[in-house]
């Protein structure tokens, strides 16, 4: 693959949820290596730190139905900022979380450079609740809505335009913990889903295959890929808030960045979801890591 120019930006957040020590994900992966792993596929990485975060306010919102929003909107607003800046830097901009809510922020950094994004959500949930149909509150649960134009105001306007990404654009994989209105967000707007069930039937390289070609024939200027840790099984990625069993493998994980990478399709990624105080001796931010290995080019060196 070629060799890029990337930043790195840590987004120590929690507020997208109600497990605590999501927010310390970026350290982990640091820990983990990430950088030098980086570095020693031939990249050249620049580390450009944290995206600073109130903490004071963390555990004090008790609204249920969007719990923390005002964190998550001040936020999403400055790591699309960030996100931005490092795509006006000409830069490969590689997220670290932080729960999946900050999907937003990035997202809402990476549209306005493009006028057809493609996103790969790898995922055991689709993320695509609004206010009216989430079960939990948790705006970790509603990225993919707010990113396509649905929910609350605020979220989807950030950085003053909407939507993000078209639903069409959109291509879910490894998912087996959709809620009802989910699904039918998924019929009516036409998003393209691989569940368990495909992965299982086709196999991990068929289902690659397909999402790469479905998103080629969208003629998409640059692929975003959102990897929640959630969407491996919880034997290989235990460190994670919402565990659901029967995911994705180690090895499935691995062919599917190998095949992203001989592609050259993806134009900037984000890893989300580590929470160093759930797992067991940082084995998801390991695993985490050597994904990241795979997807810059690691089997092709
Ligand atoms: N769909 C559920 C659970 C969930 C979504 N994302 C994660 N968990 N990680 C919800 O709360 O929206
Ligand atoms: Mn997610
Ligand atoms: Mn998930």
């Amino acid at each position: 693959m070629n060799k890029l120019k990337m930043s790195v930006i840590g987004v120590p957040m929690d507020f997208g949820q109600n497990r605590r020590g999501v927010d310390m994900g970026p350290s982990a992966m640091r820990y983990a290596g990430a950088i030098q792993r980086l570095e020693a596929l031939g990249h050249e990485v620049k580390d450009e730190g944290d995206i600073s975060i109130d903490q004071t306010a963390a555990g004090q919102d008790t609204n249920t139905k969007l719990r923390n929003l005002p964190e998550v909107i001040e936020t999403s607003t400055k790591l699309a900022d960030k996100v931005s800046e490092v795509l006006s830097n000409k830069r490969f901009p590689l997220v670290l979380g932080g729960d999946h809510s900050i999907a937003i922020g990035t997202l809402a950094g990476l549209a306005k450079n493009y006028e057809n994004l493609g996103v790969i959500w790898y995922d055991a949930h689709a993320d695509m609740n609004t206010e009216e149909t989430s079960p939990s509150g948790n705006i970790h649960g509603m990225p993919l809505a707010v990113s396509m134009g649905l929910g609350n105001d605020k979220l989807v306007n950030i950085h003053g335009y909407a939507p993000k990404v078209k639903p069409e654009n959109i291509v879910i994989i490894g998912a087996r913990s959709v809620d009802p209105g989910e699904r039918d967000l998924i019929k009516e707007k036409g998003v393209k889903v691989f569940t368990m069930h495909e992965i299982d039937k086709l196999g991990m390289t068929e289902v690659m295959n397909q999402a790469m070609w479905y998103l080629r024939d969208r003629e998409v200027d640059g692929v975003h890929l959102s990897l929640d840790l959630d969407g491996l099984d919880p034997l290989y990625t235990p460190g994670v808030g919402t565990p659901v069993p029967g995911g994705i493998s180690y090895r499935e994980s691995h062919l599917a960045m190998e095949m992203l990478a001989s592609s050259n399709l993806i134009t900037s990624a984000e890893f989300v979801e580590v929470n160093p105080i759930l797992d067991e001796k940082n084995k998801t931010a390991d695993v985490a890591v050597a994904l990241m290995g795979s997807l810059f080019g690691e089997s092709l060196v």
